[in-house]
């Protein structure tokens, strides 16, 4: 399997998080990549530099105002005098206007942010732009051999919304690249995503919409990240009502039960006649992630790359979260050999 990566993913070096009262060191760390590169190089699967697709692509799913904001704010902030990381406390909440974006720096962060968990930092627009150019150069591979690709994205993009960033993402990879399918001629895409939390950023974006399938299987909102969507009632709105299937499942819930989830999912993707398959992968639904709460050991992420590649679509597998960082690289090497092992995509 083609594999692709930039090291532009590593000039996001954010410091802090705001995890519960305290500020730590990001649970997203550019060590992920190094753990992730090496696994990959152990079993023997060539690393591409993705070319550069400008933004274009990411205009076709994002805001223009808020890909502004994102491109100008650390040169703004620091030329306020500020020095810190930047951390949104203030939102347009439900009482408040959300008509009109503020002048200041300061409003404006809190508009265009959904969690205050991620900090705004130097580098973190040049690495969210080499993750989605990472995640549009394994989508043109498999347009172009129909060989399954995968795109160690980093930062992930899942919770990225239309003018909204978070839960460590800032443009919407999979959407990226869902789109650009669409632009090169793919009649219908589906987007399966099997990260721990909900792909909040991916349904919000193709709601509305037919042409892109979006399924996630996730810890429930109820009491999970990011809590204020990803309810098995959400179905999606309009022409898009039967385009959106959504499996919260609780804590610990065995992986027998998620692969039930999974196999819904997969009805759905067959059934909406999808002709490409995104995965959204984050391996943080691994049974030691230290923010999540699922149950997968390695030889569960090897059945449901086996699994994936039963559906018979070409299929991009891109990165979004896990966080167990010493595992990581073996878990995502496993969903992808396992892939391979069944002649997935194109045997
Ligand atoms: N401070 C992805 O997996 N909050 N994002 C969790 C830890 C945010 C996860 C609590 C989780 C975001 C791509
Ligand atoms: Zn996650």
């Amino acid at each position: 399997m083609m594999t692709f990566f930039s090291e532009q993913s590593f000039r996001r070096q954010a410091a802090t998080e705001l995890h519960g009262s305290t500020l730590v060191a990001p649970f997203e760390t550019p060590r992920r990549m190094e753990i992730v590169l090496e696994a990959l190089a152990r079993a023997g699967l060539e690393v591409r530099a993705p070319g550069d697709y400008g933004l274009e692509p990411v205009k076709a799913v994002h805001d223009a105002g808020y890909i502004e904001f994102l491109a100008n704010f650390w040169p703004a902030w620091q030329a306020e005098g500020r020095t810190g990381e930047a951390i949104p406390s203030i939102w347009p909440a439900r009482t408040l206007r959300s008509d009109r974006i503020p002048r200041s720096l300061g409003g404006k962060l809190g508009y265009y942010a959904l969690a205050a968990e991620t900090s705004l930092c130097e580098g973190t627009f040049e690495a969210a732009l080499a993750s989605k150019d990472t995640a549009l150069a394994a989508l043109d591979h498999v347009l172009e051999t129909n060989e399954p690709s995968f795109g160690l994205c980093r930062p992930p993009g899942h919770h990225a919304a239309t003018d909204q960033f978070g839960g460590y993402c800032f443009f919407n990879n999979a959407a990226i690249a869902a789109q650009r399918a669409l632009d090169r001629g793919k009649k219908r895409v589906a987007v399966l995503d099997v990260d721990f939390h909900h792909g909040n950023g991916t349904q919000q974006i193709f709601y509305r919409r037919s042409d892109v399938f979006f399924a996630s299987l996730h810890g429930d909102p109820d009491v999970t990240f990011p809590y204020y969507l990803g309810y098995a009632d959400e179905i999606g709105e309009g022409e898009g009502e039967g385009f959106t299937a959504n499996y919260p499942m609780p804590p610990k819930t065995p992986v027998s039960v998620w692969m039930q989830a999974l196999e819904k999912a997969l009805v759905e993707i067959a059934r909406t006649e999808c002709e490409l398959l995104i995965v959204s992968l984050g391996v943080d639904i691994f049974e030691h992630d230290p923010i999540s709460t699922f149950t997968f050991t390695r030889d569960d992420f090897t059945a449901l790359g086996e699994r994936l590649a039963k559906a018979g679509l070409p299929t991009v597998f891109l990165m979004e979260g896990g966080y167990a960082v010493d595992d990581i690289g073996v878990n995502v090497v496993s969903v992808l050999q396992g892939f391979e092992a069944r002649g997935g995509a194109n045997a």
